[in-house]
């Protein structure tokens, strides 16, 4: 037994996986102990605990400290995603998550929308089966996608202009046409707002597909640079593609106005760019599915070629679903199979097809007139309470801050998101001492606030904004 041991220990100083795992068959063969287990706990890196037992067996596990992983870093937390974590993490019971965009109750809870419900219990009573979709996903959504996006009577769906994929909800959308630019537009860049969603710089990194920055958010005025952003526009080499946001900007709340867009319309046509818009919060944003696709429809109204990625996250409240769509308007419907068919073969290898469920849910409720009214007031419902707590979190800091501080700006912004105007610092000291978890750029989702919360934020923004620089 002490030779055992001996020999144990010397060939488990090599602390090699391979070394270790011969010792064990070796052991199998030619030692035979009674009822044993002892462990052998070496200086350096490895730990093996040998077992055996009366009939001669041995079985001995070797945990080695000396990973193959050992050269991945540990990665940062997500700055939105991250934010949740922390917050689930905190028990101070006055803790408010207004990180992630998730629309919450007055009571603060998660929301299925009702007519999801019935789509869903329609869904049952059909007996619906589980076979795979085709790789462009489910056809009923994607025709019901593409009309809710630029209208059903819009002359480049007549035309069949447009190719339609069933996508994994906004993100998934968003990488896959950034695989068919990386494949199709080698070293195209893409613009994106400064600033912008913090994923968007993920997706195009990781498709390799170049970004820079185009001027936004200005943060004398609170509002757009417009001149900054036409500039920018303008001065990409042409053939880049635009990344817009089709309503309700995200962090900012910032958009266009209607003349504004018409303008941005000019430049990119000018400059032979490709706009690619990201349509996240499409009827989330004024409450109206037609009024938050204008963006959208001007530029297909004007016969440009336009990519488009939806999602249903928001607006169906279908977050965990995964339902989104990449559309890409082209100039002919020829053209528009062609990409279509390329968008299914980058689609194959990395996920086969989509998910189900909410294609058929989106499907079922757009495609039938009664849900779709019962989904347009459940909308409005939800565009309208976030504009009652914008309002009176407005209302609060006015009544609280005598500095004369302007707050005004928090009322012209639009969607689910404040964009504060707080820094890294004063974001800080909301979460550490006021227990207000949002993401560090100073962007609060309203979508997550009650009315009945509204004060107590208010203190919180006016400690840190005055009392931290
Ligand atoms: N595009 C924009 C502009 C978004 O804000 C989001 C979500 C998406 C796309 C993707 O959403 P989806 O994949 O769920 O369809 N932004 C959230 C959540 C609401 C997130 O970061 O994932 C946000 O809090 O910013």
């Amino acid at each position: 037994m002490a030779s055992s041991m001996l020999s144990l220990a010397s060939a488990s100083a090599s602390a090699s996986a391979s070394a270790s795992l011969s010792l064990q068959e070796n052991l199998k063969g030619k030692v035979k102990l009674g009822s044993v287990h002892f462990t052998s706990c070496l200086p350096g890196k490895t730990n093996s605990i040998i077992k055996a037992n009366h009939f001669g067996r041995i079985s001995m596990s070797v945990a080695l400290n000396a990973s193959r992983f050992e050269g991945i870093a540990m990665a940062p937390p997500d700055p939105i995603l991250g934010v949740s974590e922390a917050f689930r993490a905190d028990t101070d019971e006055k803790k408010l998550n207004l990180g992630v965009g998730a629309y919450r109750t007055e009571e603060l809870h998660p929301y299925v929308l009702k007519v999801v419900k019935k789509a869903e219990q329609l869904m049952l009573e059909r007996g619906e089966n589980k076979e795979y979709l085709p790789i462009e996903g489910l056809a009923a959504f994607n025709k019901a996608t593409a009309e809710l996006l630029l209208g059903a009577d819009n002359p480049v769906i007549k035309e069949s202009r447009i190719a339609t994929v069933q996508g994994l909800s906004g993100t998934g959308s968003l990488r896959l046409a950034a695989a068919l630019v990386e494949r199709y537009f080698p070293g195209s860049k893409v613009l994106l707002s400064s600033p912008t969603w913090g994923n968007h710089k993920n997706i195009f990194n990781d498709a390799g597909v170049p970004w820079s920055e185009y001027r936004y958010y200005d943060p004398k005025t609170v509002g757009l640079d417009f001149e900054g952003m036409i500039a920018d526009i303008k001065a990409a080499p042409d053939g880049s593609f635009i990344l817009l946001h089709g309503c309700a900007h995200n962090p900012t709340g910032i958009d266009p106005t209607p003349e504004q867009w018409e303008k941005i319309a000019d430049v990119i046509h000018e400059k032979n760019h490709i706009a690619f818009f990201d349509v996240a919060y499409q009827g989330f944003a004024s409450g109206s599915l037609d009024e938050d696709a204008s963006s959208v429809r001007l530029f297909a109204a004007r016969g440009m070629e336009l990519i488009v990625a939806q999602s249903y996250s928001k607006n169906l409240g279908l977050y965990a679903e995964r339902i989104g769509a990449i559309n890409v308007v082209c100039s002919s419907a020829e053209a528009a199979s062609r990409v279509k068919s390329q968008l299914k073969r980058l689609a194959r290898p990395m996920y086969s097809n989509p998910p189900v469920h909410g294609a058929r849910v989106v499907a079922n409720v757009v495609g039938d007139p009664a849900l779709f009214g019962e989904w347009k007031a459940e909308m409005e419902m939800m565009a309208g309470r976030i504009k009652n707590v914008r309002q009176k979190l407005y209302d609060s800091l006015m009544a609280k801050d005598k500095s004369g501080k302007d707050w005004s700006f928090i009322l012209k912004q639009i969607g689910m998101f404040s964009f504060t105007g707080l820094n890294k610092a004063q974001s800080d000291n909301m979460t550490n001492k006021w227990h207000v978890y949002m993401t560090k750029d100073g962007r609060i989702s309203l979508a997550g606030l009650s009315l009945a919360k509204c004060e107590y934020l208010a203190d919180a923004i006016m400690d840190s904004y005055h009392n931290v620089s």
